[in-house]
């Protein structure tokens, strides 16, 4: 077939998929297109964890024209059997003659043996076709399977003269309203929101998903998850936080218990931590423990403390940072506490990825740069 062709069915597939964004937590965000005689017969998309993976759906839509048809998928389909059979037996069984999937799935369970299965049946296979869209849908996904930890991206907020809040604390708006609603589409597309203790104690944010307009797409109950670091346990159990559908996680040193039990009767999660060097939790066996916990992208909403000691431990694979054209003078807060940093060849140097305008704010993506380079 010609190759545009292709790759114009494993693009409908990857859109497919970005319909489960917001839902598909902890399962990869997967479409599948199945074509036949240059018709497409059936369609499918993972919408939600439990329920039927993307070629289940798009089988059960083509019934029997699926016999002869070719899959285009966004992942390779499973081997196994998860929360569902193994895709791969479907696909067998409906007589698909060859499948083009876009990667391989990096879940171990998998892993290759999915497509092994396929071939094995006397099934074509092929894999590679749009395979750097289909790993960026699925970032999280991809990386907590191959290191065990989520995808972390920070988001931050500042004025010109780069301060995110007036030196009293007052904060509220640097953005305009369009970048705040950008960042609700993205808490949405989050496994969870995590946050410091200090953040929670000065704003008592909700951090939950209010755009009228993404509420239909998933029920109020799998709005992400939040998470407070919190070393001595000190989220009063009347914070907003608590009061929110879905769960709240509170992570904190393991020698507050009376004041963890508080929390725990205020519906939090508690998980206890070792202390790093300077009496508070581990960021490091933070984002172990958010692995097993099977978060995929957790959004950063921090303040300059969390913001700096992650900076300072490089565990930030993003940084999102909207820029609004305001001047809050040079008594604002800066984003990042990083006590001690005094001389040029200390800096973090970031790299810039992405940079687009959204309402009157720029929004700039970074990532974290390995080697420290000449110029700032
Ligand atoms: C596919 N198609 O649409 C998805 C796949 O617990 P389960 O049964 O939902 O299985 C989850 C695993 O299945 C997940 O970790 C990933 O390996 C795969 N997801 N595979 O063939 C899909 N969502
Ligand atoms: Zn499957």
């Amino acid at each position: 077939m010609n190759p545009s062709t292709e790759a114009q069915y494993m693009a409908r597939a990857l859109r497919l998929a970005e319909r489960g964004l917001n839902t598909t937590h902890p399962n990869p965000r997967v479409g599948c297109v199945l074509v036949k005689d240059g018709q497409r017969v059936g369609e499918g998309w993972h919408a939600r964890a439990g329920g039927p993976h993307a070629e289940i759906e798009a089988l059960r839509v083509a019934g029997d024209s699926a016999r002869g048809a070719t899959a285009y998928v966004s992942l390779e389909p499973c081997s196994h059997y998860g929360r569902t059979p193994p895709c791969a037996e479907g696909l067998i069984a409906a007589g698909v003659s060859r499948v083009v999937a876009a990667m391989q799935d990096p879940n171990p369970l998998v892993a290759g043996r999915g497509l092994k299965m396929l071939e094995q049946a006397g099934i074509e296979t092929a894999v590679g076709l749009l395979e750097a869209e289909a790993e960026a849908l699925n970032l999280g996904y991809c990386k907590r399977m191959r290191t065990g930890r989520p995808f972390l991206f920070s988001k931050l907020a500042m004025s010109l003269d780069g301060r995110t809040a007036m030196a009293s604390g007052e904060s509220q708006w640097i953005s305009g309203a369009e970048a705040r609603r950008d960042v609700h589409r993205l808490r949405a597309r989050s496994s969870a929101i995590l946050t410091g203790i200090e953040t929670v104690l000065a704003d008592d944010p909700a951090l939950t998903v209010r755009l009228p307009s993404l509420l239909p797409e998933f029920e109020i109950e799998r709005q992400p998850a939040r998470i407070v670091l919190d070393s001595r346990f000190r989220l009063p159990a009347s914070a907003k936080i608590l009061q929110q559908p879905g769960r709240t996680l509170v992570i904190g040193l393991e020698d507050h218990e009376a004041r963890a039990e508080a929390l725990r009767s205020a519906g939090a999660e508690v998980h206890y931590l070792a202390a790093d060097g300077q009496g508070r939790v581990d960021l490091n066996a933070v984002l172990d423990l958010l692995g097993r916990l099977e978060f995929n992208e957790i959004m950063v909403e921090a303040g300059s403390i969390l913001n700096g000691a992650l900076l300072q431990t490089g565990l930030v694979d993003e940084w999102m940072i909207y820029l609004a054209p305001c001047i809050l003078g040079d008594e604002g807060r800066g984003l990042f506490r990083l006590p001690g940093l005094s001389r040029m060849s200390d800096r973090f140097d970031l790299s810039l990825i992405e940079s687009r305008q959204v309402g009157r704010d720029l929004r700039l993506r970074f990532k974290p740069e390995q080697a420290r380079s000449g110029d700032c």
